[in-house]
C-alpha cells in the first residue's frame, strides 16, 4: 500500500520526468528489450532498432499512460481500467515482464536523476511501479 510519503515521493520525482515522456520511454523499452530479450516477443510487428520511431512512439504511450496514473494515485484501478483490460485480453502479456519494464524505468530514473533517486524516492517508486502492474495484471483469470 502506498503511504502518503510515498505517493509525495513519486509525485515529486514524477514532476520531473514528465517533459521527457518520449525519451526516457523509449530508453526504458530499450533497456528492457537488451537486458530481458525475451520481452521481444511481443513485438514482432515493431521496429526494435537503436532509437526507433515505434519505439519512440511506444516509449511515449507507456510513459504518458504512467503520468496518468500519478495523477490518479489514489484510484489506479480507475485510471487504468482500460489497459487493464486491453493487457489480459489482447496482450496477454505474461506478468513476469511487468517486472523487467519496472526495473528498467527504476534505472532511466537513476541515471538522469541521480541526486532526486534516494534510496526512500526509489522505494516509493518501485512501490507505485508495482501497484501499476498489479492493477494491468489483475483480470488475467
Ligand atoms: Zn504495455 C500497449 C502501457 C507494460 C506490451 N501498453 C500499451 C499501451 C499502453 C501501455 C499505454 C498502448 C495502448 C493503446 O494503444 O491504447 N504497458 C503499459 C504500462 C506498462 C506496460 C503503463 C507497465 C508499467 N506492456 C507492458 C509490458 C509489455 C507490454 C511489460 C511486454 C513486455 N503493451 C505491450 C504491447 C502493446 C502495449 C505488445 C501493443 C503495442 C502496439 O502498438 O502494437
Amino acid at each position: 500500500v502506498l503511504s502518503p510519503e510515498d505517493k509525495a515521493n513519486v509525485k515529486a520525482i514524477w514532476a520531473k520526468v514528465a517533459g521527457h515522456a518520449e525519451e526516457y520511454g523509449a530508453e526504458s523499452l530499450e533497456r528492457m528489450f537488451c537486458a530481458y530479450p525475451q520481452t521481444k516477443i511481443y513485438f514482432p510487428h515493431f521496429d526494435l532498432s537503436h532509437n526507433s520511431a515505434q519505439i519512440r512512439s511506444h516509449g511515449k504511450k507507456v510513459f504518458t499512460a504512467l503520468h496518468d496514473a500519478v495523477n490518479h494515485i489514489d484510484d489506479l484501478a480507475g485510471a487504468l481500467c482500460r489497459l487493464s483490460d486491453l493487457h489480459a485480453h489482447n496482450l496477454r502479456v505474461d506478468p513476469v515482464n511487468f517486472k523487467f519494464l519496472s526495473q528498467c524505468i527504476l534505472v532511466v530514473f537513476g541515471v538522469h536523476h541521480p541526486c532526486s533517486l534516494t534510496p526512500e524516492v526509489h522505494a516509493s517508486l518501485d512501490k507505485f511501479l508495482c501497484a501499476v502492474s498489479a492493477v494491468l495484471t489483475s483480470k488475467y483469470r
